[in-house]
């Protein structure tokens, strides 16, 4: 190239960065395209994050400390949140670029007051006394005992109680990085609003679970995807019913490859997934099996429940993990799960599939 053209071009391109522009050119540019990778078209996915699995026990240990630092009082949710090592300087607590998850603690007698907001939340119960843990969700009172989820949809009032002996410990996953981003977070505290700072009990869980039934499917029997999905009003799925059916579709012969034993927690009304931004599933991987990899346009997050399986991902890299470990994976990253123990592992996985799904985005393909 003539030198005077090269000499202009770059005076071009400094120009144009510095006065707030760009160009298409400037994703191919040594300089530039380093600084901002996620502008050039790949020809699939190249995530803004990347794999990372924390340990339960390092996470505890800091949710522990934290509890002798802050006050319950103090801390309207007193939890310890997992930050993607590649987000951490530009997005918000983020596990994931739209999925954050963390764990949080009620010690005997501690209570967290009533609030609502916009982005969607669930609670996965990791430790839990025998009884008097629960959280109330628009007057209905739902008991955390260990493995259950319940969720707190979009501008549902919440607080967190523990009336039991022992402490409770459960992990919070929430959609809020999207609608941090496109501008959609509202959040109100109760008192604000009602002057109170916690709710009334109206009802006890057995009203929302006799309603709708447990709110399990396999993945093959959700909704189809032109269905629009909306309001979930079934929000506690006890473990005990979702355990079972693990077990009775595994003795079945049930499962797939790529998947394992799954099943997809649904919204009954039309069998979508929980939360139109944000589904949950829970998977039984059979001893010495594996359940292979193959790319999907999803984030994901997995909760090892019980168990210890180890993934594989690309360049050889590897996370096991034990009870309570959290791994997240982004967007078209194969992995596959080896279970090596004689005993099936148990994980429950969050993931932002149904964004991908209403978009026209999600696709799938063989590694
Ligand atoms: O328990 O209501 O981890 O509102 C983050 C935001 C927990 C909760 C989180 C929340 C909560
Ligand atoms: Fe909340």
């Amino acid at each position: 190239m003539n030198a005077n053209l090269e000499v202009s071009r770059e005076a071009f391109v400094e120009d144009l960065v510095a006065n707030n522009f760009t160009t298409y050119f400037v994703a191919t540019h040594p300089k530039y395209s380093q600084s901002n990778p996620a502008f050039r078209f790949t020809p699939s996915p190249v995530s803004v994050a990347v794999p990372y699995s924390w340990s339960y026990a390092d996470a505890r240990e800091r949710l522990m400390s934290l509890s002798s630092l802050l006050t319950q009082e103090e801390a309207e949710r007193r939890n310890i949140n997992y930050v993607n090592p590649a987000l951490k300087e530009f997005m918000p607590a983020a596990a994931l670029p739209t999925l954050r998850g963390g764990i949080q603690l009620l010690l005997p007698d501690e209570k967290a007051y009533a609030h609502r907001h916009s982005a969607n939340a669930f609670r996965l119960v990791l430790e839990a006394p025998d009884a008097g843990a629960y959280t109330t969700v628009e007057g209905s009172r739902l008991p955390m005992s260990k493995g259950d989820l319940i969720l707190t949809p979009n501008w549902t009032w919440h607080d967190h109680h523990n009336e039991g002996n022992s402490h409770v410990i459960w992990y919070d996953g929430l959609d809020v990085l999207m609608a941090y981003w496109i501008g959609g977070v509202f959040y109100e505290e109760m008192k604000d609003v009602t002057g109170d700072e916690y709710q009334s009990v109206l009802r006890e869980s057995e009203s929302v679970t006799a309603a709708y039934g447990p709110g399990l499917v396999h993945r093959k029997q959700m909704y189809p995807d032109h269905i629009p999905v909306s309001d979930n009003t079934l929000i506690y799925y006890p473990y005990g019913k979702a355990r079972q059916l693990l077990t009775d579709l595994a003795d079945d012969g049930a499962g797939d490859p790529h998947e394992g034993v799954l099943v997809e927690y649904v919204n009954p009304l039309n069998n979508g997934p929980v939360f139109p931004s944000m589904g949950v599933s829970i998977r039984l991987i059979r001893g010495k099996s594996t359940v292979e990899a193959m790319h999907r346009t999803e984030n994901v997050i997995f909760i090892t429940m019980e168990g210890s399986v180890t993934f594989h991902l690309p360049d050889n890299q590897t996370f096991t993990t034990q009870p309570h470990d959290v791994t997240a994976i982004p967007s078209w990253v194969p992995y596959s799960i080896t279970n090596t123990e004689n005993e099936p592992a148990v994980l429950v996985s969050q993931t932002d599939r149904p964004v991908f799904k209403a978009l026209g985005f999600y696709r799938e393909a063989a590694v």
